[in-house]
């Protein structure tokens, strides 16, 4: 279905030329709203937050998350010929009329300049990334280049155009990879299994650089796996609870997965979005791990998907070498005790109720696609 409101909510700024850049689809400017020099605020006291990797599954529940704040929220989309579902995850949260969309792209510096520069952001969420791990091994360049060089660059334009906002990074459990202690911490070393892991290693550091080099308030968030009907089909609870619904409702027999025995330690992304806003709220910048402190088998997570369709895992689930990775990152599971203390934080989701709003979600999207 077409979508015309992601970009009728598209907020064209324009290059220093005056050449306006927001010329797709007969875009409209808004007078009132945009300025030649920037974007006028709605209110003095109203605090701006500009988020990469808006259209992901974390954007959309942290820009849910802030509107509720009473935040305005600036989103920065690439360019793409999907223009008629870019604004998916957003819609299925009712929030997409309510965010302001800037064009740019995270290997384009000068595009996040001019972003930075005409929306003047308090507050950075650098959410952007070739995430999905498996596919890092595909793309190892352009994971190294979006995931790792990417958070420079807005760093870097950051430091140019904002040195006072307050920037968050979004790193990786996956930076642990061969987990060098059965339970990880923030002083727990890095060992990244994966191209994606590696560049989030260069950007994690680099956020630390900033901000001791600069004195930039610029901190990083060590999420562990974190889930939502939002997820992307790749990812493997997202496949599961998908699949889940399939076979419930007759159009599909198997599910393929890969490695069942890693186990991860998985939450629910609008807890974790809290978590990132509360970061960026200290008075210091520092680094914090997130995490629910439990760690559960794929195998498991999957018995508990079929159970609650009241099917069996056993029956349906088949091991498929072509979605083992060349290296696995065997078991995860954080400690996020400096985050309680620090931040008030707490996971408040439990994996059973996160799999069955997927379950029921996939559910809903199956049978209305049968109807
Ligand atoms: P998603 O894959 O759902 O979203 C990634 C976002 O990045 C999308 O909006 C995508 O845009 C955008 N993006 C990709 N490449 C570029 C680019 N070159 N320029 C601008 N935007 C780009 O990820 P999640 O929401 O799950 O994760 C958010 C962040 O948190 C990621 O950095 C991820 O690596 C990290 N992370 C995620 C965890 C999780 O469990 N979900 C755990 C720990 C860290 P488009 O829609 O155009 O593709
Ligand atoms: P992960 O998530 O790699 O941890 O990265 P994913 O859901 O892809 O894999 C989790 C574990 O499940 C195993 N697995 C399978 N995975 C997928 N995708 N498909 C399968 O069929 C399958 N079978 C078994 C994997 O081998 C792995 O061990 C996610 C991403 O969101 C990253 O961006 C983020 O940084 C980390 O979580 C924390």
């Amino acid at each position: 279905m077409f979508s015309a409101s992601a970009w009728e909510n598209y907020r064209a700024i324009e290059q220093p030329t005056g050449c306006a850049l927001g010329f797709y689809l007969g875009l409209r400017y808004e007078d009132g709203f945009r300025l030649r020099n920037g974007f006028k605020k709605e209110a003095a006291d109203v605090k701006r937050a500009l988020i990469t990797g808006i259209t992901g599954q974390d954007g959309a529940y942290l820009a849910q998350f802030l509107l509720r704040k009473g935040y305005e929220v600036y989103g920065v989309v690439r360019r793409s010929s999907a223009s008629d579902v870019m604004d998916a995850k957003l819609r299925w949260l009712g929030v997409e009329k309510d965010v302001r969309f800037v064009d740019g792209n995270l290997i384009d510096l000068s595009s996040l300049i001019r972003v930075i520069r005409e929306v003047k952001p308090d507050e950075i969420y650098n959410l952007a990334a070739q995430s999905f791990v498996k596919s890092s091994w595909n793309q190892p360049l352009l994971t190294g280049t979006v995931t790792g060089l990417g958070a420079a660059t807005v760093l870097e334009a950051m430091r140019l155009e904002a040195a006072g906002a307050r920037f968050y990074q979004a790193s990786s459990s996956e930076m642990y990879g061969m987990a060098q202690e059965p339970v990880q911490t923030e002083k727990t070393p890095f060992y990244p299994r994966s191209p994606y892991a590696i560049a989030k290693v260069y950007a994690h550091w680099m956020t630390v650089n900033y901000r001791e080099s600069y004195k930039l308030h610029t901190t990083s968030g060590i999420l562990f796996n974190h889930e939502s009907p939002l997820r992307g089909l790749e990812f493997v609870t997202r496949k599961v609870t998908h699949a889940v619904a399939q076979i419930k409702l007759g159009v599909a027999e198997k599910l393929a997965l890969g490695n069942v025995h890693a186990k991860r330690d998985w939450g629910h992304a609008k807890d974790y979005v809290e978590a990132m806003w509360m970061m960026l709220q200290q008075d210091e910048a520092d680094d914090y791990l997130i995490a629910t402190g439990r760690t559960t088998s794929v195998e498991d997570m999957c018995k508990m998907a079929f159970k609650y369709v009241g099917l069996n895992a056993e029956d349906y689930v088949v091991v498929d070498k072509h979605f083992l990775r060349p290296a696995e990152v065997d078991l995860l599971q954080g400690n996020p005790a400096k985050a309680k203390v620090k931040l008030g934080w707490r996971a408040k989701t439990s994996l059973e109720d996160l799999i069955e709003e997927m379950v029921e979600a996939d559910l809903k999207r199956v049978r209305a696609q049968l109807s």
